[in-house]
């Protein structure tokens, strides 16, 4: 008989009597010890069956108007996102919380690439689809693949919890919607991770200072000043969300300036990561800047449509793994 077996703990004398009966230490050792292992226990104790991953994309408007017809934009597709979501669910995390950019007016439809979707047209229901009759309409063959694709891919992601999907347009939004998402992920401790792509916006016009109506022509050159954004990704390590495991981006055009940029963002906003990428090149290769070096990823040419995004999240679900396992120590 094993010396950890209930046999070793004999009954309490008084078993029978109603008094509720007091388990010892032994025997909940005993319960744990014996009891068959759990399927996917280990998931469960790296913590990645809990792991939550808040994901921005695509650029911020800046609203010269109250009453907006006017903003100031940047050059973001959102590709980035897009791409990095769909490898990120993929990976070992539960849920991936997607905030993207989208359409400053409800009247025009696309605001950035949304995951699923990047293999379709820029206007996919006039591409996509043909009438065959009065009251019917079919997708064309050509894009049959592509549509179906997109459609069970992302209807599983977000029925099976997989994805949500959290909409901003302008940097007032942005801002808000991310302190949030990172208070109310701050339970999740070093579970939770920021993947900052979003091309936000440095300069704004407060919403106090702004013109209510449409600017008008009439009064001659517009000479604006613009106020600076609040840098947050302080805050966010901080106060937000202390605990998680944080990467924010950097793009340069100037490549001789890049490296630098992408280590003091690193180091004045306590990032575990800067991936670090130059406009032209963005889609081939990113540097990934920590304390520890550099590494530099690469798209896969040997591969058709191959993305730098599927080694760049390799790489990032590693270092958060580690992460994790660091600070369960
Ligand atoms: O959205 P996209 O795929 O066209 O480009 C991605 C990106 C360049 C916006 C992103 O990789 C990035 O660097 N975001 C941060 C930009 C910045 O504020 O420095």
């Amino acid at each position: 008989m094993p010396a950890s077996s209930p046999e070793a703990f004999p009954m309490d004398p008084k078993s029978n009597s109603e008094a509720p009966q007091k388990t010892s230490p032994a025997e909940i050792k005993y319960f744990f010890d014996s009891a068959p292992p759990l399927r996917d226990g280990a998931d469960i104790r790296s913590g990645s069956a809990r792991r939550v991953v808040c994901l921005t994309s695509g650029g911020t408007t800046v609203p010269l108007e109250q009453r907006c017809v006017r903003y100031i934009d940047n050059f973001s597709s959102g590709h980035r996102g897009a791409a990095s979501t769909e490898y990120t669910i993929t990976a070992p995390y539960f849920a991936v919380l997607y905030s993207s950019r989208l359409s400053a007016f409800d009247e025009i439809a696309s605001g950035s690439c949304q995951p699923y979707c990047r293999s379709l047209p820029d206007d996919p229901l006039l591409k996509c689809f043909e009438p065959i009759d009065d009251s019917n309409v079919q997708v064309r063959q050509s894009y049959s693949q592509a549509v179906k694709m997109a459609i069970n891919e992302h209807n599983a992601a977000v029925e099976g919890g997989h994805l949500l999907k959290l909409p901003y347009t302008t940097i007032f939004e942005y801002l808000q919607i991310l302190r949030l998402i990172a208070t109310s992920m701050s339970s999740l401790g070093q579970n939770a991770m920021f993947y900052l792509a979003a091309a936000v916006s440095d300069f704004y016009v407060p919403w106090e200072s702004m013109a209510l109506h449409k600017i008008q022509s009439a009064s001659g050159p517009l000479d604006m000043s613009l106020a600076q954004v609040p840098k947050m990704l302080l805050v966010l390590r901080k106060e937000w969300a202390p605990s998680a495991f944080c990467v924010s981006f950097k793009l340069e055009t100037d490549s001789k300036i890049l490296l630098a940029k992408a280590n003091m963002a690193l180091q004045k906003y306590e990032m575990h990561a800067v991936v670090a990428n130059e406009l032209l090149t963005r889609k081939e290769e990113v540097t990934v800047v920590t304390s520890s070096g550099n590494i530099t990823v690469h798209r896969d040419k040997s591969v058709a449509d191959a993305d730098v995004e599927s080694p760049l999240i390799k790489l990032l679900v590693e270092r958060h793994s580690a992460y994790i396992a660091d600070l369960d120590l």
